[in-house]
């Protein structure tokens, strides 16, 4: 039974006025896949394999760059965050890591804090460092850059920020940090490009040096922003180059977000498992530059094709296919738990469409250039609603058949204003 602020019978009483119509609902589907080759119960059990971890930067509502509109309700340090993020591993029951941000999530006791998540059903996946602004008191500015900053007073502070992540990651049971730099600059001149990539290389090394055994360094590319000429890690190839020369345990993080419009990110994900440097995905959605939007919601196709060469590759595992997933949005109009059901069950629908793909069909037609029947095996699969599937693997694990009228209907926020401070008005944290 699920851990955490519900109490599960609730969620049951809840499920019960909707059980007989999922139930009806997951039987057509049933007869539908089978006729199809498929059976429904093993891509149900295969889709209880699944699960995603939550940024505890996107619990608040901190998202969207401009401002920041605060909610009654919401939390303001990492406590809370674990208790919102058990809030919807409860009722989605795909979401059992949260990956915690440094310095915001510091606490004096990260051992205690691993205790509270566990009592909560959670478990903490990659850290993440933060050397894109400054902090109070902090000896040196990352105005002019990190890990690729000319002073090398800079960079030793941004390497031991990154060994300090390591270490609380350590006690929380992490096995991965992932490494996003602002790093870039917005005038033509302002940086040597190679230098600039020699100094990030360099002083990633000492922070790669610092790795446990086990532990992998996730490099996270973005194309541009904050810095709006280059970047320096500014897409997979620069990123696939960094982690090549890092070494084994380095390994290439895909936000979905942080690419130029159009760009075939799919195809990106075959390539860097073609390297063997797949490490993980940022899951958000994004319409013009953003990387903030909610999975799923401008593109779903694209989310589906990025899962399809997902499945590809687990089928034929190269070295270490073992990609870390996570949701990466934060917003600033929804309910952050709100928007963590939603994308979740987008996330794992595009992942189960990708699994009702006829592989076997897909690469024959491949095999002799029948163009048409290979997109229609995508298509097929594509057009299928999952929805079923999605809510019988919940209710398995205990969870809410429909996600959002539980949360809606246990008023968490409304409970949450009487006894959490109010939050601040600062800038957003992208
Ligand atoms: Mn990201």
């Amino acid at each position: 039974m699920s851990k955490g602020p519900i109490n599960p019978d609730q969620i049951m009483v809840g499920n019960d006025p909707v059980l007989a119509g999922h139930r009806d609902d997951y039987d057509s589907l049933g007869r539908h896949l089978s006729r199809r080759g498929i059976s429904i119960d093993d891509i149900t059990a295969q889709l209880a394999a699944f699960s995603l971890a939550i940024p505890s930067w996107g619990l608040g509502r901190g998202g969207t760059r401009f401002a920041k509109f605060a909610m009654p309700g919401e939390p303001t340090n990492i406590h809370e965050k674990l208790e919102d993020a058990a809030i919807v591993q409860q009722l989605c029951c795909i979401t059992p890591r949260v990956s915690p941000h440094f310095p915001w999530d510091r606490v004096d006791d990260f051992v205690g804090l691993r205790e509270a998540a566990t009592s909560m059903g959670l478990e903490f996946d990659a850290v993440n460092s933060n050397t894109f602004q400054d902090q109070k008191d902090q000896a040196h500015s990352y105005q002019y850059g990190s890990l690729s900053a000319q002073d090398k007073g800079v960079r030793d502070q941004a390497i031991a920020h990154n060994i300090e992540c390591i270490a609380a990651g350590t006690l929380l049971g992490s096995q991965a940090l992932t490494v996003w730099v602002a790093d870039g600059t917005n005038f033509p001149g302002q940086q040597d490009f190679s230098r600039s990539l020699d100094r990030y290389i360099d002083a990633a090394a000492e922070v790669y040096a610092a790795l446990p055994t086990d532990w992998r360094m996730l490099l996270e590319h973005k194309l541009f922003e904050p810095a709006f000429y280059s970047s320096v890690i500014s897409d997979w190839g620069s990123s696939a180059l960094a982690a090549q020369e890092l070494g084994p345990k380095a390994q290439c993080l895909v936000d979905l977000g942080h690419h130029a419009p159009n760009v075939n990110i799919e195809q990106i994900v075959a390539r860097l498992h073609r390297l063997g440097k797949l490490g993980g995905f940022h899951f958000n959605d994004s319409k013009y530059g953003d990387d903030d939007l909610d999975s799923g919601s401008i593109n779903p196709h694209q989310l589906f094709l990025v899962f399809n060469e997902l499945i590809e590759a687990q089928n034929n595992p190269r070295t270490g296919f073992n990609p870390a997933y996570m949701i990466d949005q934060s917003h600033n109009v929804t309910d952050p738990i709100e928007s963590m059901l939603s994308s979740a069950e987008a996330i794992a629908a595009a992942c189960t469409k990708a699994m009702l793909v006829d592989r076997a069909a897909l690469h024959e037609a491949q095999a002799c250039n029948d163009v048409m029947a290979a997109f229609q095996s995508l298509r097929l699969a594509y057009r299928t609603d999952v929805t079923p599937i999605l809510a019988e693997a919940r209710y398995k694990a205990g969870g809410a058949l429909m996600p959002l009228n539980a949360y809606r209907s246990i008023e968490w926020r409304l409970l949450k204003a009487r006894h959490r401070k109010s939050v601040g008005l600062g800038a957003g944290i992208v």
